[in-house]
């Protein structure tokens, strides 16, 4: 089903070129985020991509999720990456890094071992609403559901402690690897893997747009350390356990989409919506009262990250759930000058990924500044779950201007709008293509 856009104007142009991108990066089963720089099927990524390819066929979009499912290890772990074989020297670490088939429990794909922040449900969800006869005809959610129930039980199981969260293990579980947040806890990582480090994503965005050498060589060391404990993450030993606001709001969101979804298959959804709010009462672990937003919690230590980011408002898409007066302050901090700084006129054209007053904000520094439109998306969805449609519409013409005129960056200066990172950049087009489609779609 194909959702027809308005005739000429900046907005549906960009929806067209949006459109163009996704046929581009489309190869048959999924869509990679970029052709160069990510040539593989990404998890989080797949997920926003399909919730944008819903607009332009909802069979493609249900195929790109079940595509990614068809990756999942026999734990439930949804991969961070699934390998296509054929680029394996075109990013770093490769299948070959990961060695996947000789860890128990992996798919007959090559994957890496790490996951990404769960918002396939959510998505699923997004996909079958849009077309439900088509839904049903394919089956669709009688696949997923499984699939997705036993993705959030890996979750709960194997990373949730007893504060009710869930950890991630490695920063690029969380979907923002180089974040602010995660500096404290990877001071004490070593930073010289055993293997030789390969960067073949230098040759796609200059080294000023992505994290440092240093960073880099600690991410390889825990994803050794990770891979050579075969993935287990009973590892008492494993120095990044971190609980991540990111991971955990959307956690809660997409358990909201289970319940939704079980109803559909006639089963109770009462229970995901319980584990749901159950989740958001966990999340006041990370409630800081002087930032107003939620921050990370270092297991190992036990201390809070103390900093704003913009994952940190994403608890604003489960409003019903959140302790009183938490989506007030929330607002107010989404609002304020950290993100989009509403009352001045300076204000950025779309949230910072971090706090833009903090001292070592960059706005060009992949997740340290620039903003990022899945993020922004998030960000506005929230909005939306709290009656701001008015103000979430105001951003959709001056986001879908910015994508287009600076080819559909991965992340862009949040006031200027100028484009860093790749570009024809797969969630941007998805998610552009999404909120012109919205927009359009409401009176
Ligand atoms: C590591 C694919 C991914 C996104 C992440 C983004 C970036 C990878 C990298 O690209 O991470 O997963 O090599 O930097 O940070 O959110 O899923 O688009």
């Amino acid at each position: 089903m194909s959702t027809a856009l308005a005739p000429a104007s900046a907005t549906s142009e960009a929806a067209r070129a949006a459109a163009g991108i996704l046929q581009d990066n489309w190869g048959g089963a999924y869509t990679v985020p970029a052709t160069g720089l990510y040539p593989h099927q990404w998890s989080w990524d797949s997920a926003f991509i399909a919730v944008g390819l819903r607009h332009l066929s909802a069979r493609r979009a249900q195929v790109e999720l079940d595509s990614l499912l068809s990756g999942q290890w026999s734990d439930g772990r949804l991969p961070q990456i699934v390998y296509d074989t054929r680029r394996d020297d075109d990013y770093a670490p490769s299948a070959t890094f990961w060695r996947s088939a000789d860890l128990p429990g992996s798919p007959a794909v090559p994957t890496t071992g790490l996951v990404q922040p769960p918002v396939h449900a959510w998505a699923a969800w997004l996909v079958h609403s849009q077309d439900p006869d088509e839904s049903a005809r394919r089956r669709f959610l009688e696949r997923a559901y499984p699939r997705l129930v036993a993705w959030h039980r890996y979750l709960e199981d194997r990373r949730a402690s007893d504060d009710g969260l869930v950890a991630v293990v490695h920063p690029w579980e969380s979907g923002t690897d180089n974040s602010p947040l995660w500096d404290e806890v990877l001071a004490g990582v070593p930073d010289e893997p055993r293997a030789a480090m390969h960067r073949p994503d230098l040759k796609h965005a200059s080294e000023g747009e992505r994290p440092s050498g240093k960073e880099y060589g600690k991410y390889f060391w825990l994803a050794e350390r990770y891979r050579d404990h075969a993935c287990d993450d009973a590892d008492p030993g494993h120095p990044f356990v971190v609980d991540d606001p990111t991971t955990n709001a959307l956690w809660a969101r997409s358990e909201l989409a289970l319940g939704d979804i079980a109803e559909v298959l006639g089963l109770d959804g009462a229970p995901h919506r319980s584990r749901a709010a159950r989740i958001a009462e966990a999340l006041e672990g990370l409630w800081d009262p002087d930032l107003e937003i939620y921050v990370a919690l270092d297991r190992r230590s036990g201390d809070q990250v103390r900093k704003a980011t913009v994952g940190g408002l994403l608890p604003l898409l489960a409003p019903g759930i959140l302790p009183p007066g938490r989506s007030d302050a929330l607002l107010r901090t989404a609002l304020g000058p950290r993100f989009l700084d509403v009352a001045s006129t300076s204000r950025p054209l779309m949230a910072p990924s971090y706090d833009a007053t903090a001292p070592d904000m960059d706005p060009e520094l992949y997740w340290r500044g620039p903003a990022w439109f899945n993020m922004m998306w998030l960000l506005l969805e929230g909005l939306r779950a709290h009656g701001l449609d008015d103000l979430a519409d105001r951003y959709v013409e001056p986001m879908a201007r910015v994508a287009s005129r600076e080819g559909f960056p991965e992340y862009v200066d949040p006031w200027t709008g100028a484009g860093h990172g790749t570009r024809a950049f797969s969630w941007t087009a998805a998610l552009v293509l999404d909120l012109v489609a919205g927009r359009e779609g409401r009176p």
